[in-house]
């Protein structure tokens, strides 16, 4: 696309756009300010970089696929992920799990894991002017093999992951103060059951208690805060979670948390878009995990579908986003890894600048006055409004590729790189 054509389609969206009050320019600002947290295991199908690396052999983390040229370490991955991020607009974070470390070779395992392990990974942030966030890792592990970690009847089985998401804990801490930055800590457990168990309440109590021992670690808020994720089910504990979402919300508004909400974790027609408003008042803050789940917690790609929209809609109309975050989280084995991250990023930005586009006061006025047939057809109406020509002047405005024109960077690097893996 020439820069011209970029320039002329832009104006004439600021004139479509300015008949409903909207000023493009404000939102390309507010658009700068949205922050994805890209998923680094998107590189790799959830491996990570651990001596053995171990398979999860209950599937409750499950990626599909054999496509060429997965990352099988730092230096492979931190490369794909440079050339990912050059081809997605605006300025974003990189989200770690325990299992991506230096772990030089040696097997270390979960409950030895200190911030040494994770320096290269602070110096290429630095480098690359971007920030992290991290995720304690308590799936694809022998003493997870049973189906209970933080909740685990075992005495020695709990005490184990209690010191494996206290270091992790620190290691975000420590991150954070290096990067004078503020990292995202999320919990997600893989703890339940394939069948109906007989005592629910035992293993919540235990979960409980054993949180409460994590949180007795007082750490400095200023570098970091914790996210607790909730599930509906997994493959392998379809009768029960135990770290069930009402038990999450539950723990996180009584000790003032953030709650996780993955877009694949609910009943399929359950959105978390409604959930927003009817917890932001309550909880600390929302951490998101954009997912597209097809007929149960699949994670594909995010695309830019209804469900999507409705998420950004709703996180644009709270304007609250001091307290709420926004991370990625799918993992498609079957297709050059670097592209799902373009298009998940890509798609999900869109969802933002979409839901900036809307010009909320006329809404609320039709919905105030119950002109309800002009508030559904104005919502009708901006579906068609030039859209794509503000995002391809984003695209442009950030130096990065428009359109199509981002295909042919990930076939050279695909042919070059990925190929001779
Ligand atoms: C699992 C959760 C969790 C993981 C990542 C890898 O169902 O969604 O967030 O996907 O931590
Ligand atoms: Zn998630």
């Amino acid at each position: 696309m020439n820069i011209g054509q970029i320039h002329n389609s832009y104006e004439i969206a600021e004139e479509r756009y300015n008949q409903f009050g909207i000023n493009i320019n404000d939102v390309i600002e507010q658009l700068e300010n949205i922050s994805l947290s890209i998923n680094c295991w998107q590189g790799d199908d959830v491996r990570g970089f651990e001596v053995p690396n171990l398979e999860s052999v209950r599937g409750d983390i499950l990626a599909t696929g054999n496509y060429i040229g997965k990352a099988t370490n730092i230096t492979e991955l931190q490369a794909d992920l440079k050339m990912a991020i050059s081809l997605i607009p605006g300025s974003h974070r990189i989200n770690l799990h325990a299992i991506y470390g230096d772990f030089e070779e040696k097997s270390i395992d979960r409950d030895k894991i200190e911030i040494k392990h994770f320096q290269k990974w602070i110096e290429w942030a630095k480098r690359e002017n971007l920030k992290l966030d991290f995720n304690s890792t308590l799936f694809s592990h022998p003493k997870a093999d049973s189906g209970f970690t933080l909740s685990s009847k075992s005495p020695e089985i709990r005490k184990f992951w209690i010191t494996h998401v206290q270091n992790c804990r620190e290691i975000s801490a420590k991150i954070g103060k290096q990067l004078n930055d503020k990292v995202i800590h999320n919990i997600w457990i893989p703890d339940g059951s394939k069948d109906i168990p007989v005592d629910r309440l035992g293993h919540r109590k235990l979960l409980n208690d054993s949180l409460d021992e994590i949180f007795t670690q007082k750490l400095n808020s200023n570098f970091m805060q914790d996210a607790l994720e909730g599930k509906l089910f997994g493959i392998g504990s379809e009768a029960f979670v135990v770290g069930s979402y009402d038990f999450y919300l539950s723990y996180a508004i009584k000790n003032n948390i953030i709650i996780t909400l993955d877009s694949g974790h609910f009943h399929p027609t359950e959105s978390i878009a409604d959930k927003i408003s009817a917890i932001l008042p309550f909880v600390k803050g929302i951490l998101l995990h954009i997912s597209r789940g097809i007929h149960w917690d699949s994670d594909h790609i995010p695309i830019l579908n209804d469900e999507l929209i409705q998420i950004a809609e709703e996180v644009v109309r709270v304007r609250e986003m001091n307290k709420i975050f926004l991370a990625l989280d799918f993992f498609d084995a079957s297709i050059n890894r670097l592209a799902a991250w373009v298009i998940g990023a890509r798609s999900t930005l869109k969802s933002f600048l979409y839901s900036l586009l809307q010009p909320w006061e006329l809404l609320l006025e039709y919905e105030e006055q119950d002109k309800h047939f002009q508030r559904l057809a104005l919502l009708e109406e901006l579906k068609t409004l030039p859209f794509g020509s503000v995002w391809d002047y984003y695209c442009y405005k950030h130096d990065v590729p428009i359109g199509t024109e981002w295909f042919s960077h990930i076939e050279d690097y695909e042919k070059n790189i990925l190929k001779k893996r």
